[in-house]
């Protein structure tokens, strides 16, 4: 049985997006109605460009399906594009005059061409679609377990929300953010998001922001400390520094722990027998600066995951930069774009750290059936609980 992955492929403005998720067992329910609600939330966000009123991203399964489960195959998603123009020249015309910020110098030079469209078509933001839809699939596992995850704007250029979310409130905050323009579950703070956003287009400039994903329910144990490729928050940085425009990641305090001495840091162990029944098996912490992992390895706090996406580096004003073929200085080709896009990338993220704790979950408790998932998850909380075990050669109630 593979590993649980998922590739993507596909470009801005060619026929479609297409997904690929292999190592998912068999009998999973794949909740379409929740995985098409995720894709239309990474279409929202105030400040979107015209693309998003063209597009309306749903999911249509290729492979891996029967009768709305999976059994075991390669799953194959599509989600098509409205905006499909990649053959035709004078709707996508070459881009000769790279944008700071984007994929277009380096991926031109590396591929040997002076037309940046064959760099920026694939590099393009437009890919996010497919990585949420591999997410929300994911979810649909974990949901099975009780994981949630819940995704949100922290900040978008210094209006930043204080709001602290714990595993008793993300319930409440939860209408709230789907009620904000900007997807931050404070109503104060989101005007001023917006504000912001008028602003930047006013200007025709653009803004990046801090967004924040908690995962709650992961029982103690996902990933591993044995080796460094296995490392639960290694492998949530890398899909996370995955994503269009990301610059940074932080796992709880992240770079604030830099400031702070040791005993202001850890969170202090105790043990509450009333909660050993939930997946931290009663071991609590009244703080999580941790960010849910230790060790690379879910400790039964929520996983606690921040990115910062930098402003969109199409800038309607331009930016100064050269024509690839005559060197000259130009101002970089404008093509239509978002002024902020954090809102969209606060629910990818939420969905690209998911699938992280996805896999680490089939590759603690791999089965080929959710039968099987489920009865090694069932049987390890079981010995958890146990805890302290006889040695293996005897046998155990
Ligand atoms: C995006 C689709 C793209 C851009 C944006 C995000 O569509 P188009 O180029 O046709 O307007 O709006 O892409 C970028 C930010 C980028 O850097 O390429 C989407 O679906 O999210």
């Amino acid at each position: 049985m593979p590993q649980l992955d998922y590739q993507t492929a596909g470009e801005s403005h060619g026929p479609a997006l297409i997904i690929t998720i292999t190592g998912l067992p068999a009998g999973l329910d794949l909740d379409v109605p929740f995985i098409n609600r995720e894709l239309a939330r990474r279409q929202g966000g105030y400040g979107r460009g015209g693309r998003q009123n063209i597009e309306e991203d749903t999911v249509e399964f290729l492979t891996g399906v029967r009768r709305g489960r999976s059994i075991g195959s390669p799953l194959t998603m599509r989600i098509a594009n409205r905006d499909s123009r990649l053959d035709d020249l004078e709707k996508t015309p070459p881009v000769y005059r790279p944008r700071p910020g984007h994929a277009d110098l380096a991926g031109s030079v590396k591929w040997l061409t002076t037309d940046c469209r064959e760099t920026l078509e694939r590099a393009s933001a437009r890919e996010t679609a497919s990585r949420v839809a591999a997410g929300a699939v994911a979810r649909c596992l974990l949901r099975q377990f009780g994981i949630e995850a819940f995704g949100f704007v922290r900040s978008i250029l210094d209006a930043a929300t204080e709001v602290q979310v714990t595993e008793d409130n993300w319930r409440t905050l939860l209408p709230i953010r789907d009620a904000s323009d900007t997807y931050c579950p404070d109503p104060a703070i989101t005007e001023r998001q917006r504000a912001i956003i008028r602003q930047a287009k006013i200007d025709k400039d653009t803004v990046g922001g801090l967004v924040e994903t908690h995962i709650f329910g992961c029982p103690i144990g996902l990933g591993s400390s044995m080796d460094w490729t296995t490392r639960l928050d290694a492998l949530i940085a890398y899909g996370v520094m995955g994503i269009q425009a990301f610059k940074a990641v932080e796992i709880g305090l992240g770079k604030d722990c830099a400031g702070r001495t040791g005993s202001q840091v850890h969170d202090p162990i105790r043990y509450d027998p009333a909660r050993k029944d939930r997946p931290s098996l009663g071991f609590v912490r009244d703080s999580n600066n941790a960010g849910g992992t230790e060790g690379g390895m879910t400790n039964g706090q929520p996983v606690v995951v921040r990115g910062t996406m930098k402003p969109i580096s199409t800038l309607l004003r331009g930016m100064p930069s050269v024509d690839l073929n005559t060197k000259e200085a130009q101002t970089s080709t404008y093509e239509r774009s978002d002024v902020c896009a954090v809102s969209a990338a606060g629910v990818v993220m939420e969905n690209v750290v998911s699938f992280e704790i996805a896999r680490a979950f089939c590759d603690k408790f791999a089965g080929d059936s959710m039968h099987e998932v489920r009865a090694n998850y069932d049987n390890y909380m079981r010995l958890a609980r146990l805890l302290p075990l006889e040695p293996p050669t005897m046998t155990i109630a």
